[in-house]
This record gives C-alpha cells, structure tokens and sequence, in this order.
C-alpha cells in the first residue's frame, strides 16, 4: 500500500504570462478531479488550497522585466509553501499558475535535495526552453525566464533563492518537447550545454528512445522533479494554454513519456503550470493534465 502523501498548492496567477486567465488554472485541475484521481490510486492527497498574492498590474515591462515585483511576490509564497511541503515528507504538486512559478518551486526543492545529499534531476516538458533572461527576452515575461534564474543568470531578485548562486547546474535539466526557442535562447542553449531532446529528436528517435536517454542517469539517489508546462503537448489535444506551439507530442507520445518516468519510481515533486482555462474548450485540457498525471503516478504499473 502506498503511504506517499500528495500535497496540492494552488497558485492562481498569470502574473509571468502573456495571456491572461493562467490564474484560474488550479481549480480547473479540482473540477477535473485532480484530488479523487490520486486518491483511487492509493495516495494521501492533501490539498492546501489557493496561495494568495498580489493581482496582475499588467503593465510593460521595465528594464525587460514585466511585473518583477509581483513575481517576486508569488514566488516568496510557493516557495516557502514547497519547502514546508517538503519538510512534512509530502510530494509536493505546484498548480499554477504560469511557469514563472516554477523559480520558487525549484529553488525549495533544490535545497532539500542538497541537504538531503541527492542528487537533482528536472524534467522540463515544455514547448519553450524558458531560458530568456531580462536583456533576452523578446517579451519581458518571466514565464520565457525561469530556467535562466535556476542557473543563476536571472535578474538579481529571482536568483539564488536555493541558497547557492544557481539552483541548479546546466547538467541537472533535461527539455523534452521543445519546439520553440528565441534566437538568443539558442545561443544559450550551446554555451551552457543543456540537454535538449527536441522534437526533431523525438520524430527522428521515438518517445521510447528520447526518454531512456532523458532518465538515463535517474538513480536510487535521485529526487526526480518534473516541471510540466502544459504546452508541451501538441494544441490539438492541450488547447487551453496561453504560448501554444502546433507540432507538439500527441495525447499518446505523452503517455508514454509520463508512463516511463513513473517507471523510474523516482518522481519527488511536480509542477503543473500554464493551463488556461480561459482558452480551454470544456476543460479538456485539464482533464489531459489530470489523465497524464495519473500515468505519471504509476496508473499503468499498478495493473500491471
Ligand atoms: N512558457 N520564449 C517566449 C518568451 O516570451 O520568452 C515564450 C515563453 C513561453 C513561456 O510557456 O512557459
Ligand atoms: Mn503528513
Ligand atoms: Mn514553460
Ligand atoms: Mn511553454
């Protein structure tokens, strides 16, 4: 029987988003029944309800950030509600919100892992690389920024939050899905040496081959985090999302992809960001987030 309790943290806001309507994505993932579905599947599921945190100025950004002050803000609270998730022996699972978010989940977990002495390992599904910075971005939204500030190259007040510079180190992450990156976003990419399994490589290898080798060092010692922006998937089946980018992994393709994480038995926390039910056509696309995360807590290795 499993003892593992899942813990849910709301955080309703579009704040690092370009679109709005993010901010209403938890509680489309509870009207999905998010909480019922890992409870049937043997978890203690406590839901902690909604964060709370300053409105949406929706301003332009400035010195190329938009609304830092109100990120900041967003991300104080989820990060320390992460950390006391953790420090209760919870699995924590953020609901944003938009991916911004991900810069306070991350950077709690980081230090937990750090202290615990394993190692960290961060799966980034996501249409986007998310590695703009301020003089980057071709937006100013922080949502395109977090996994620049996880490694320490954000602006000032987004950076170091896991108490070392970088939360994370190039070599920690590995994208699956991407498909959209900006000019300078690709630069970086190189220069950092981060490991991107992009669609290419997912058309030209399978799903299967792309996520032996994504998991290929997940070991006993590792806490597997898994950042999952809903964009991931291809629009045809995830169209409630604000950034979404035609081409993406089918509803099956992510199946399997969640399917072989959950294999790993290595899954320790989890974001679930940037669904936009404002967009979203009679929830489908968080009842796909709710099927996938049932995968992604081992629905198929139970019956099996
Ligand atoms: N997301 N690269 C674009 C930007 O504005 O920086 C899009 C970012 C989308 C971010 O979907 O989490
Ligand atoms: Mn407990
Ligand atoms: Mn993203
Ligand atoms: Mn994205």
């Amino acid at each position: 029987m499993n003892t593992i309790t899942v813990e849910l943290i709301g955080a309703p806001t579009d704040v690092g988003a370009s679109v709005r309507g993010a901010g209403m994505g938890p509680d489309a993932l509870r009207v999905a029944d998010i909480g019922g579905t890992l409870a049937r599947l043997g978890f203690g599921v406590l839901d902690k309800g909604n964060l709370a945190g300053p409105a949406t100025p929706w301003v332009p950004p400035a010195n190329g950030l938009r609304h830092i002050d109100e990120v900041v803000e967003w991300n104080r609270a989820v990060h320390s509600a992460v950390e006391q998730a953790l420090a209760a022996g919870h699995l924590p699972m953020l609901m944003g919100g938009d991916h911004c978010l991900a810069i306070g989940s991350i950077s709690a977990i980081a230090r937990h892992a750090r202290q615990a002495g394993r190692k960290l390992r961060v799966l980034w599904l996501d249409a986007h690389s998310d590695v703009n910075t301020e003089r980057t971005s071709p937006s100013g939204n922080i949502h395109g920024m977090p996994v620049a500030c996880l490694l320490g190259q954000g602006p000032q007040a987004l950076t170091g939050w896991s108490g070392e510079p970088a939360a994370l180190s190039p070599d920690a992450i590995r994208f699956i899905g991407i498909r959209s990156v900006d000019a300078e976003e690709k630069a970086a990419i190189r220069t950092l040496g981060l490991n991107v399994f992009d669609m290419r490589h997912i058309d030209e290898h399978g799903m299967r081959t792309t996520m032996t080798e994504a998991l290929q060092d997940v070991d006993e010692d590792t806490h597997l985090h898994v950042s999952f922006d809903l964009d991931c998937l291809d629009p045809d089946y995830a169209p409630g999302v604000g950034t979404g980018v035609r081409g993406g992994p089918t509803w099956r393709e992510m199946q399997l992809c969640m399917e072989m994480i959950a294999d790993t038995g290595r899954l320790a926390s989890l974001d679930v960001v940037e669904l936009n039910p404002a967009l979203d056509v009679r929830n489908r696309t968080a009842e796909v987030a709710v099927e996938l995360i049932e995968s992604l807590f081992g629905k198929s290795t139970l019956v099996r």
